[in-house]
């Protein structure tokens, strides 16, 4: 964790200090990016799957109930985060359209994301890393795999007991893996870091004070008033907790990848005392769908185009607004820059104009760090808060501190 820290803060430092030059880094931070790219999906598949055996159907199915619950409202939370914040700083008043052409995806419906769920070709969408595809086939399978080894008949019995034993060699196979990728994290972090801030400077901060402050302040009130508030009602060791998932957070940071992030904040929640047939199970899911900063970006975004247009918002329009928003937030990728195509989206389905994508596009790098560690706490707090009121039905009690470093 400290490691990881020191390569961020010297990758800045470095970053500021020689610009552009740093540019020879990149390639050991993609390096690193790579790597952790590289043992996601058998992550998802060896991981959910052995959630799903590690837990009762009906510890799984309550846990199901009350992390959707949590998403939902969250999002829906952060999306009026972003739309108080937006109005409160006000970016984009007094500044003019450039009348750039983007070129929008077509907003899918949402039953068309739903179906989207279900792969025509499971190979396919491995392939193509659809990862609410994968977790669909995951989930899926580890049901199966419970009805087997639960089966009367010896030979089922047999062999949904050995294919449990292989996921869980599998897993250990990949967990060690990453145990190794982990050791080159603050390398891979200082790399990223320096060539990131280098590459940018912070003079383009400039431009855009506003927008990035609000964005920055958006991500602060949602740590405090949703976040924090949140792990104190449900009496989560606040220390604890962030000690564990710090080096999430600086990868979140660094990389702007939930998705890359991912391994990493499925060993942090480990080491936050989360347990495992939770975070497990929650944490590729809340990679999939829960993205709160995104929805914080969305937010502020959508004020921002309708004071470029000097419109004023109905409640009926903010309405509309925090819908599409999270809407879109739970289709947004965990990759960089996603929340470039999220904003056109929302922006389109509440007929705002579109130009403002492009007016902050030059920031993004530097919002998108920010929305990403957002979305990565989220997905962590769930699985802290739904870990902790199930901690009554929990046969085993809550495991002692890891010792992982
Ligand atoms: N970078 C995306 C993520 O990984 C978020 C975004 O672009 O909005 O979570």
């Amino acid at each position: 964790m400290l490691k990881i820290t020191v390569g961020f803060l010297l990758g800045i430092i470095v970053g500021l200090a020689f610009g552009p030059s740093t540019q020879f880094l990149s390639p050991f931070g993609d390096l690193f990016l790579r790597l952790l790219q590289m043992i996601i999906v058998p992550l998802i598949i060896f991981t959910l799957i052995s959630a799903v055996n590690s837990s009762n159907p009906k510890e799984f199915g309550r846990v199901g109930v009350k992390i959707f619950i949590y998403y939902m409202l969250t999002t829906a939370v952060a999306m009026l985060v972003g739309v108080i914040v937006g109005g409160w700083f006000n970016p984009g008043v007094g500044m003019e359209l450039t009348g750039e052409h983007i070129d929008v995806p077509e907003a899918p419906s949402l039953i068309d994301t739903l179906l989207a769920i279900v792969p025509t070709n499971i190979f396919q969408s491995i392939v193509n890393g659809d990862i609410l595809s994968i977790v669909f086939i995951a989930l899926i399978a580890g049901f199966v795999i419970v009805s087997m080894r639960h089966s009367a008949e010896e030979k089922i019995n047999d062999w949904g007991n050995t294919l449990y034993n292989l996921t869980q060699a599998g897993s250990e196979v990949t967990f060690r893996i990453l145990n190794g990728i982990l050791q080159y994290a603050p390398i891979g972090i200082f790399a990223i870091s320096a060539s990131k801030i280098g590459e940018q400077g912070l003079d383009v901060l400039y431009s855009l004070v506003r927008y990035v402050g609000a964005s920055y302040i958006g991500v602060a009130i949602q740590f405090i008033f949703v976040y924090l508030l949140l792990l104190m009602l449900f009496k989560v060791q606040i220390k604890r907790f962030f000690k564990g998932v710090w080096g999430a957070l600086i990868t979140a940071f660094a990389t702007s990848s939930s998705l890359a992030t991912l391994p990493v904040a499925i060993r942090a929640a480990e080491k936050a005392g989360i347990r495992e047939s939770v975070s497990k199970f929650t944490l590729p899911l809340g990679a999939a769908v829960n993205s709160d900063g995104s929805a914080i970006h969305y937010g502020i975004g959508a004020i921002f185009a309708a004071n470029v247009v000097g419109l004023d918002l109905t409640f009926a329009s903010i309405l509309a607004i925090v819908l599409a928003g999270t809407i879109a937030s739970i289709g947004t990728a965990g990759v960089p820059g996603a929340g470039l195509i999220g904003l056109s989206i929302v922006l389109t389905e509440v007929g705002l104009p579109l130009e403002i994508v492009a007016l902050t596009a030059g920031v993004n790098v530097i919002t998108d760090m920010i929305f990403t560690t957002c979305n990565v706490t989220g997905d962590l707090v769930g699985a802290a808060v739904v870990d902790k009121s199930e901690e009554k039905y929990a046969i085993s009690s809550y495991p002692e501190e890891s010792n992982l470093a």
